[in-house]
């Protein structure tokens, strides 16, 4: 998924960006054509395109990428009240060539300066009007102090779980094997609907890890759903998606589920005697329930946790 970053030259777009990857603000130069980088939120990585704001840029590189993205952030200037009808100019045109229904975020970018609340309302009622296509939020914002800096980053969650379930994608089940002190631990967080896993029709679920260094990376469709599955040597997960007329975000699935054996990994790494049960719990919950909101909207997930009887394996 990707981020496209406009708005005029020299309003702080990469600014933002270096404080939102590395918590502080760097001398910048005003960006030559564009900047890409990679932004990790909630185990999913997520391409940041800062697209150069001078005029030129404007006319030849911003149809193309905007077009390209998933979500939109528009930076104004808050303390520039003279540019803001060029800056809206601008505006309209970029809703025009990004993705329709895509999300918007407006910046009001108050850098150092006390928040001018009437600036605030100007900008908010001059860019809401132009365009019904599009859900538009706004939030004034300090790369110098980090303000709200937090809540970019919690839109940008959203912005991720919102294309995820426009693809139609619900994820139905999860279940993940992971090698512990105590030996294989289960984790399953599913929709009430259980039908969804019958074991003859997933015969396929079964602790399947990689060897060695190896890792596997596998995705299937069955019965009209999709089945991702990733694994290296101690951890072993699943996810099945609902069933949808067409299949979407698969890229997307096939990353969540790497990222989450990677963050087993680390928690590994940070026990050092090895996983226990309560320390998976707590994890499992975190991160695939509070983080993953992309849960079927009307069943709330359950979430089980059982130790495997490694007999029945070796
Ligand atoms: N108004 C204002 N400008 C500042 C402040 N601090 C820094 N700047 C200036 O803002 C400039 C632009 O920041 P950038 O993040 O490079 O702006 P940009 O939007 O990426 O610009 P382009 O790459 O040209 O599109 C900085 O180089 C500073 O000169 C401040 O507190 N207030
Ligand atoms: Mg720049």
């Amino acid at each position: 998924m990707t981020v496209s970053i406009a708005g005029l030259d020299g309003v702080g777009k990469t600014s933002i960006v270096n404080k939102l990857l590395r918590e502080e603000v760097t001398e910048t130069y005003s960006t030559y054509g564009i900047n890409q980088e990679i932004v990790k939120i909630n185990g999913l990585r997520l391409g940041l395109t800062d697209l150069g704001g001078k005029e030129p840029f404007r006319n030849s590189l911003w149809p193309s990428y905007l077009s390209r993205s998933d979500a939109l952030i528009y930076v104004v200037d808050g303390t520039k009240e003279e540019k803001l009808d060029e800056s809206k100019q601008w505006f309209v045109r970029a809703l025009k060539w990004i993705k329709e229904n895509s999300p918007v975020l407006v910046l009001i970018n108050t850098w150092d300066k006390p928040v001018d609340d009437n600036v605030l309302k100007t900008v908010n009622d001059i860019f809401t009007s132009p365009s019904n296509d599009h859900p538009i939020e706004f939030l004034p914002i300090s790369p110098i102090t980090g303000k709200n800096m937090n809540k970019t980053v919690d839109w940008l969650a959203n912005a991720i779980i919102t294309t995820l379930i426009e693809a139609g994608i619900t994820v139905d089940y999860f279940v993940a094997y992971i090698k512990t002190e105590t030996g294989i631990v289960e984790a399953r967080i599913k929709t009430a609907d259980d039908e969804i896993v019958d074991e003859s029709s997933f015969p396929i679920i079964r602790y399947k890890f990689a060897t060695e260094a190896e890792s596997i990376l596998e995705y299937m469709r069955i019965g009209g759903r999709q089945v991702v599955m990733a694994a290296d040597e101690q951890t072993s997960c699943w996810l099945i998606t609902t069933r949808s007329e067409e299949f979407k975000g698969t890229n997307l699935l096939m990353k969540l589920l790497t990222e989450f054996i990677k963050e087993i990994q680390g928690l590994r790494v940070q026990r050092e005697n090895g996983l226990s049960e309560s320390d998976l719990t707590s994890y499992l919950i975190k991160y695939m329930i509070d983080n993953q909101t992309f849960w079927s909207e009307k069943q709330l997930p359950m979430f089980e946790i059982s130790t495997v009887d490694t007999k029945e394996i070796f």
